[in-house]
């Protein structure tokens, strides 16, 4: 699949959640610079650029997808040759996604070891990342139970039921809204992530913080299941994390809105639970408390604050 089509499904969900997303452009720039009949360094160049921007601007708060696109485009531009920057790419986006399903390996293993024999674990939306640790610790041997929301308007709750199911798992399906009467029940919450900020709040499918916010209450332990590539280096830079907001027509049929002219549905498709409400975030790097979110994005992202300087003084024409 080249860029315009892997940019169409993501936009329509048909590919979603972070890690998945991120996985498919890497795929889609690798085949797009398979495909390329540029035969110029700045051709192909220009045409690799153009399919990046078109993948980036397809949902805008999972920063696995600007991260992944980074990563695959690093070094392009040094390419002497159209031969030595093809290879490049395809290079880098096979590693990528080899590390990435290699992450959500490493995540289920360390994130398992947090589940006991008998825990009772409520999750939000679809995240392969936190399904991964839930299916671990049941393949381990232990007994578990599971709470999984239906997650209104998207229905990712379908899918996550489905695949624990799948698993042979004991689940139970509950709407948004009952997600506080059923938090004394529960041992412990697993979730996802779109986005890691730089002080360690988790951007995850609207309503995370909500039931973040209600296990906080319940004294019940939030653990978020991300890889290194949803944290978000340009945070570093005070810069903050958009919220998509999708189409009103998920939540309330056209037809139903048209005769409500004083209604306006707001749809925003995610949150954001600030650090005070996480007890962990399993990486493929180990367990974090949610503090250490800098040493991340430093260590293993390899994004200095120097180096948004020098791209803030480009940017500002004051550097070069
Ligand atoms: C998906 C969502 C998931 C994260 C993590 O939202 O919020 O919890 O993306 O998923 P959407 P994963 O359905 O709108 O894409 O662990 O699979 O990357």
């Amino acid at each position: 699949m080249f860029a315009t089509e892997t940019a169409e499904k993501i936009k329509s969900m048909e590919i979603r959640g972070a890690g998945r997303i991120a996985r498919a452009a890497a795929g889609a720039l690798r085949n797009q610079a398979l495909g390329s009949t540029a035969t110029r360094t700045a051709a192909f160049a220009g045409e690799m650029e153009r399919a990046a921007g078109l993948l980036v601007a397809t949902r805008p708060t999972a920063v696995s997808l600007p991260n992944a696109v980074h990563m695959v485009m690093s070094g392009i531009d040094r390419a002497k040759t159209v031969k030595e920057a093809r290879a490049g790419v395809v290079q880098r986006a096979d590693a990528f996604i080899r590390s990435s399903q290699h992450a959500v390996e490493k995540i289920a293993e360390i994130g398992a070891r947090h589940i006991r024999d008998g825990d009772i674990i409520l999750t939000h939306c679809n995240s392969e990342a936190a399904l991964g640790c839930i299916i671990k610790a049941h393949r381990d041997g232990r007994e578990i139970e599971v709470f999984a929301t239906e997650v209104r308007p998207g229905n990712q709750g379908h899918i996550t039921i489905r695949t624990l199911n799948d698993a042979g798992i004991k689940t139970n399906f509950i709407v948004d809204s009952a997600v506080r009467s059923f938090m004394h029940d529960v041992d412990l919450v697993i979730i996802g992530a779109d986005a890691v900020t730089v002080n360690g709040a988790v951007v995850n499918k609207i309503g995370s913080s909500q039931v973040a916010h209600s296990a906080h209450e319940a004294r019940v332990n939030v653990l978020v299941a991300a890889e290194t590539y949803k944290f978000a280096p340009r945070t570093i830079i005070g810069e903050l994390i958009r919220i998509e907001e999708r189409a009103a027509g998920e939540v309330l049929p056209d037809e139903i809105a048209r005769t409500l002219p004083h209604v306006t549905v707001r749809n925003p498709a995610f949150d954001v639970t600030p650090a005070e409400f996480i007890d962990m975030i399993v990486t493929e790097q180990g367990a974090i408390p949610p503090q250490m979110a800098y040493v991340i994005i430093r260590e293993y992202l390899g994004w200095e604050i120097g180096e948004f300087h020098k791209s803030l003084e480009i940017n500002n024409g004051q550097g070069e």
